[in-house]
């Protein structure tokens, strides 16, 4: 795929070694930057204070890391918190292609995980009009996982959530331990994504979801690859994100949302009947803080054509460079002749 680059007053300006870094082990690493969003409820569905790896006594997200590495194609997420081992489920939605996907969900998705996303739809035989986002957030694409059992197996599945319905999705597999490491994690060679869960977390939110506990400081739970081609990124949409714990039949959301809820708000019960777009504030965040990638980032003159004046201002930043270098496109840290490579790569009209 193209590569993409980012402004660099945002996270996601990492060098392909940052990446390398990496690994879908159940904890956020430094790479990631500081979380993207922080619980500020206590959890309704029990707070985790048995500190295992594996089985777990409560649910909590206490927040949510990401990072996207467009050359490589791949999305990295890690929810920070516990998923009880009692098959809660983990619910993910990914709005990543404007002008398309459900606002409010449909009940004639594909099926996966037992027809669980349809669980969560419009109902016409009881009235329910199907789950609600935000205004500005049209989901296209949908990931859950859950688990249980002793020791603890992980499962996934994943959807398109296409406009019209109907779309692709499949389930992903169940997690493997690995003996040496204790890692807990799902390897789908199929579609190249993987998922890992550690839920040794003790602390982040307590479960008083009247009270004033936060999420931050964890940096443990469930983490995810994706692969852009699986997500259907377009390569310009912002991405944006939203998250939540769900009972083990899709049909009982709990008061664990990223972004969260509003201070106070206990579970939510029927998914059906929910709708955030009534409920304050953005029930998502958006990856990178809400920067659009650049779909031209070697226009440093911003005529939508990279020229000769490009070209020149690069050569006046030759070299090493401080945090704020819109010519390092590789962010190495220095404008060097990869740079330079990338620049006449991208010669002539901007695209669009
Ligand atoms: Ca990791
Ligand atoms: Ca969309
Ligand atoms: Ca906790
Ligand atoms: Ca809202």
């Amino acid at each position: 795929m193209k590569n993409y680059y980012f402004a660099a007053s945002t996270a996601l300006v990492l060098s392909a070694s940052t990446f390398a870094q990496i690994a879908i082990d159940g904890t956020a690493e430094a790479a990631y930057g500081p979380a993207a969003v922080v619980q500020s409820v206590g959890t309704g569905f029990g707070n985790s204070t048995d500190g295992l790896k594996g089985t777990c006594n409560g649910s909590e997200l206490d927040g949510a890391f990401a990072s996207l590495d467009a050359t490589a194609g791949y999305l990295y997420l890690t929810f920070a918190g516990n998923m009880q081992s009692n098959f809660n489920k983990f619910e993910l939605f990914i709005d990543c292609k404007a002008g398309a996907g459900q606002n409010q969900l449909r009940s004639d998705n594909v099926d996966v995980d037992f027809n669980g996303l349809n669980r969560m739809g419009a109902d016409a035989v009881n009235a329910q009009p199907g789950l609600k986002f935000d205004a500005g957030f049209d989901a296209d694409f949908y990931f859950t996982c859950t688990g249980g059992n002793d020791p603890y197996t992980l499962y996934a599945n994943f959807a398109q959530v296409l406009t019209e319905g109907g779309g692709i999705g499949s389930y992903i597999g169940q997690s493997v331990t690995d003996p040496t490491t204790g890692v807990i994690r799902i390897d789908d060679v199929t579609y190249g994504m993987q998922a890992a869960i550690d839920n040794s977390n003790i602390l982040g939110v307590d479960g008083d979801p009247a009270g004033t506990s936060t999420g931050a400081g964890v940096n443990t739970g469930i983490e995810l690859r994706i692969p852009v081609s699986v997500l259907g990124w377009d390569g310009v949409s912002p991405i944006k994100v939203c998250a939540f714990i769900n009972g083990g039949g899709h049909d009982y959301a709990s008061n664990q949302f990223i972004a969260p809820l509003p201070a106070g708000y206990g579970n939510m019960a029927e998914p059906r009947l929910i709708d955030m777009s009534v409920i304050p504030g953005d029930q998502f965040f958006i990856i990178g803080g809400g920067t659009p990638p650049n779909p031209c980032p070697s226009d440093l003159d911003g005529d939508h054509f990279v020229g000769g004046s490009d070209l020149g201002g690069l050569l006046g930043g030759w070299g090493p460079c401080g945090p704020s270098c819109p010519a390092d496109f590789d962010g190495d840290g220095a404008v060097t002749g990869s740079d330079l490579g990338k620049m006449l790569g991208d010669w002539g009209a901007c695209p669009g």
